[in-house]
C-alpha cells in the first residue's frame, strides 16, 4: 500500500468558494513546487525558508503564464501532518484556478492521492495511531456537538493510551512467564501469580466497561431512536409535532389516523435524536393498519427510547399499568418514558400508583409546547449524564470488536489461571488477548484492516 511518491490533492471541496487548499507531501515537495512559485520578494527560494512558515507568491506556468497570486505555507519534515516535506497552497477559490494548478503539479510528476492517503502516512510515520486516524475520520463526519467531543477525544488519545498501558503491563507479565518457560528446568518463579490474577482481573473491568460503552457510543453516533407508542387516539402524533416543532404527523380526533410511521430529527444538548411517530397500537381489521402495527413493534425493538403516551382520562387505569409493566419486563435495557397526557382535561386523576412504579412519568397536555418541552429535556440530560460517567466511549464497530475478541481470550487466560494450568497455555490466552488490543491502535494490523479504514476518507485528507 506504502510508496514515497510525493503526492497532491485538492484538501477543500471542489467548486468555487473563498479560497481553496492544495495539499502536497512527500520528500520531492518543496524542490517541485520551487519550481513553479515565483515570490513577491525577488530571489527568495522555497527551499532555503525554515519550517512552518508562509510565503506570498505567484503560480507560474510554463511559458511563464501567471496562475493565480497564492500563499504558500512550508512544512519540514518532521514538523508536518504526514511527517513529510509538505506544502499547501491556499489559491483562490474558483474551479477553473484549482483545476489548473493541480494539472500543472501533475504535469511536474507529482502523482494524484488517494483517499485518505495524507492521513495513512501519518499514522505510517507515527505521528498518530490508528484509532487517532479513525477518530479524525469521524471529526470530520460528525454533525452535532456531542460527537464532534467524543472524536476530539479519541484525537487526542483516550482510547489508544489507556489500550497502550494495558498492553504494556501484560506485555510485561508475558516477558515474565516466557522467562519462566526458559528456564523451566530450574523451575524459578518470575511473575508474582498474586499480582498476575489481580492485575487480570482489572484488565476485565477494564475491558468490559469499554465494550458497554459502545452501545451508547454508537447510538449517540447514529442518534439515540425515541419510538412513540401507545392507543389509538392518546396524542402521539400531537407531542411529535411539538417535539420536532413541525406540522410533520396528521393529527386528528378519528382513531387510527396515523398508519405508518413518521420519522423528524432534533439535535437536543447536542445530541442527535430520531423521533418516530408510530401507528396506535390496537386490534384492527385495515390491513394497511395492521402493517402499520406491525412495523411499530419492528421499531420499538430498534429504539433505545420507548415512549409510551396514554390518554388521562382513560377508565381502564389498571390495564395500561400492567401493559406499561409488560413492556419494562419485555425490554429491561430500554429507557421507558410514561407520558399520561390530555392532562388540560381534568385535574382529578390520580396517578400515584403509576409514580412509584415508573421512573420516568409526566403529566402534560402535548397541544403545550412548554410541557413537551420539559419531558425532552429530562430525555437529553439523561443521556448527558450517562456520557459523563464514562470517560471514554468506544464509537467504532471495529474497537467493539476487537475488544469483544480480547475479552473473550482473557476470560480464558483468566480461567487456565484459576485452573492452575500450565504457563505455556496461559502465556498463549495472554499474548491472543494482546493481539487483538493491539489492532485497536494499530500496533499489530493486517493489510486488510488498513485498507478498509482509510477507504473511508476523502481525497486530500
Ligand atoms: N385536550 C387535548 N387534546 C389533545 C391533546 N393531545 C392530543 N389531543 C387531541 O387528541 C386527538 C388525537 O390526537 P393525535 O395526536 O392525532 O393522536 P394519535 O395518538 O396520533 O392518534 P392515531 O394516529 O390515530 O393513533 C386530536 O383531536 C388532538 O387534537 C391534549 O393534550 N389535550
Ligand atoms: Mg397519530
Amino acid at each position: 500500500m506504502f510508496d514515497d511518491d510525493t503526492i497532491v490533492a485538492l484538501a477543500t471541496p471542489i467548486g468555487s468558494s473563498a479560497i481553496s487548499v492544495i495539499r502536497i507531501s512527500g520528500k520531492n515537495s518543496i524542490s517541485i513546487i520551487e519550481n513553479i512559485f515565483v515570490s513577491v520578494k525577488p530571489g527568495k527560494k522555497l527551499k532555503n525558508q525554515s519550517t512552518n512558515t508562509i510565503h506570498l507568491g505567484y503560480i507560474v506556468a510554463e511559458n511563464n503564464n501567471l496562475l493565480d497570486q497564492v500563499l504558500v505555507s512550508i512544512f519540514k519534515s518532521p514538523f508536518s501532518y504526514t511527517g513529510e516535506n509538505m506544502i499547501e497552497i491556499s489559491c483562490h477559490g474558483s474551479y477553473y484556478i484549482q483545476q489548473q494548478i493541480l494539472q500543472l503539479i501533475i504535469r511536474k510528476g507529482i502523482r494524484l492521492a488517494r483517499p485518505g492517503e495524507f492521513t495513512f502516512r501519518a499514522f505510517i510515520n507515527k505521528k498518530i495511531d490508528l484509532s487517532q486516524a479513525e477518530a479524525i475520520a469521524d471529526l470530520i463526519m460528525s454533525e452535532n456537538k456531542i460527537c464532534h467531543e467524543i472524536s476530539l477525544q479519541q484525537i487526542k488519545g483516550s482510547l489508544s493510551n489507556t489500550i497502550k498501558d494495558l498492553r504494556k503491563k501484560l506485555l510485561d507479565f508475558v516477558s515474565l512467564l516466557e522467562l519462566e518457560l526458559d528456564f523451566s528446568e530450574e523451575n524459578v518463579i518470575f511473575a508474582k501469580r498474586s499480582e498476575l490474577f489481580s492485575f487480570l482481573q482489572e484488565l476485565k473491568e477494564i475491558i468490559k466497561d469499554l465494550i458497554e460503552s459502545f452501545s451508547l457510543g454508537n447510538a449517540i453516533k447514529k442518534g439515540i431512536y425515541v419510538v412513540i407508542i401507545g392507543k389509538p387516539n392518546v396524542g402521539k402524533s400531537t407531542f411529535f409535532n411539538q417535539a420536532v416543532q413541525e406540522e410533520r404527523s396528521i393529527i386528528s380526533h378519528i382513531e387510527g389516523t396515523t398508519r405508518d410511521y413518521v420519522e423528524g430529527e432534533i439535535i437536543l444538548n447536542g445530541i442527535l435524536f430520531h423521533f418516530l411517530d408510530t401507528a396506535g397500537i390496537r386490534k384492527t381489521r385495515d390491513p394497511i393498519e395492521i402493517m402499520g402495527v406491525e412495523k411499530t413493534m419492528k421499531k420499538i425493538e430498534e429504539a433505545q427510547v420507548i415512549l409510551y403516551i396514554f390518554d388521562s382520562s382513560d377508565q381502564e387505569k389498571q390495564k395500561i399499568l400492567s401493559d406499561i409493566q409488560s413492556i419494562q419486563k419485555k425490554y429491561p435495557l430500554k429507557n421507558i418514558f410514561v407520558i399520561a397526557n390530555k392532562s388540560d382535561l381534568s385535574d382529578f386523576y390520580d396517578f400515584e400508583n403509576f409514580k412509584s412504579n415508573i421512573p420516568y412519568f409526566f403529566e402534560i397536555s402535548s397541544k403545550n409546547y412548554h410541557e413537551v418541552k420539559r419531558v425532552l429535556n429530562v430525555l437529553s440530560s439523561l443521556f448527558l449524564d450517562k456520557l459523563k460517567e464514562k470517560k471514554i466511549v468506544v464509537t467504532q464497530n471495529r474497537h467493539y470488536e476487537a475488544l469483544k475478541l480480547s475479552l473473550r481470550e482473557l476470560l480464558l487466560a483468566h480461567n487456565a489461571f484459576n485452573k492452575g494450568f500450565s504457563v505455556d497455555l496461559i502465556s498463549i490466552y495472554i499474548k491472543e488477548t494482546l493481539r487483538y488490543l493491539g489492532e485497536i491502535s494499530g500496533e499489530i494490523t493486517s493489510e486488510d484492516i488498513l485498507k478498509n479504514i482509510f477507504s473511508k476518507f476523502c481525497i486530500g485528507k
